[in-house]
């Protein structure tokens, strides 16, 4: 597919990233993305480009990685103030178990040509996710596994409350599940400099957080998610619907490459086992 099939190019003039309106558009989602720590662009993929983007997510499937493993909020992304896990008290916070029990569709698993994988590899995408990011240059993630993947999450299926070990996300929303399946973060919980906010942290796995955010992705939403310093997840789909993510991850150096335990852990298989 073009580009101006894939992308909503009237609503976000990616194409003229040199333009007045595309300059404004990217100083807006700069402003959301520092006040919030998550932007939204919802309409961003035409209805076209998801149809096709799930038929491919559809193909794979049968080939998908049923990631099922429990850890800790932080284990992914350690709290450096943070002591032994095994000197805390049992109902610590850090202790707490937290699931990730979801479908992980691997880059070299979806169809070259799917529109979501050349949306990734887009220079002009690159170029404007990193201008909201504010930074001078961002990379495709060179792992040939992780880069541009598809999460599907069924009935019960999630991505448990955790931190993320890089700085930001990109993600598109293809599919929403009916109830449940949402992604839900709070801000505030965790600071470069200090230990994090236990008794918050206690509090968003009671329920009890009063700071929830939960914005509404629409299918077609393009996100863009400072995952660091804000605690988030996908919550469990709940009944009949099916929850459909794709999830781009840029670098800010163009020779990071995949790490064996997690392709392990995500995909099941590592760089040497390429299908
Ligand atoms: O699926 C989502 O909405 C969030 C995904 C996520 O947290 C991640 O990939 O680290
Ligand atoms: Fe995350």
């Amino acid at each position: 597919m073009r580009m101006d099939q894939i992308v909503d190019l009237e609503c976000y003039p990616l194409d003229r990233l040199e333009g007045a309106a595309c300059r404004d558009l990217v100083e807006r989602c700069r402003a959301e993305l520092e006040e919030t720590g998550c932007c939204l662009l919802p309409g961003f993929l035409t209805p076209e480009a998801i149809a096709a983007a799930l038929a491919d997510a559809d193909a794979a499937l049968p080939r998908a990685h049923q990631v099922d493993f429990i850890t800790t909020y932080d284990e992914g992304c350690p709290n450096p103030h943070g002591e032994p896990l095994d000197s805390l008290p049992a109902d610590h916070p850090r202790r707490h178990p937290s699931p990730t029990y979801i479908r992980f569709i691997a880059k070299d698993l979806i169809r070259d040509g799917d529109p979501v994988k050349d949306l990734f590899h887009w220079p002009n995408m690159i170029e404007f996710a990193g201008g909201i990011l504010g930074m001078s240059a961002i990379y495709p993630f060179a792992c040939p596994m992780a880069g541009c993947i598809f999460t599907v999450a069924e009935e019960g299926e999630l991505q448990d409350w955790h931190f993320d070990a890089n700085d930001f996300i990109v993600t598109i929303m293809l599919e929403d599940a009916e109830k449940g399946g949402d992604f839900e973060y709070v801000p505030g919980l965790r600071t470069p400099d200090a230990n994090d906010d236990f008794e918050g942290v206690g509090r968003v796995f009671d329920g009890k957080h009063p700071g929830v955010i939960r914005p509404g992705i629409e299918p077609g939403t393009l996100t863009i998610f400072k995952g660091r310093y804000n605690l988030h997840r996908a919550s469990p789909v709940e009944g009949e619907g099916r929850r459909v993510m794709a999830v781009l991850s840029y670098e800010d150096t163009p020779d990071r490459v995949g790490v064996p335990k997690l392709q392990k852990q995500f995909y099941g298989r590592t760089s040497d086992e390429l299908r």
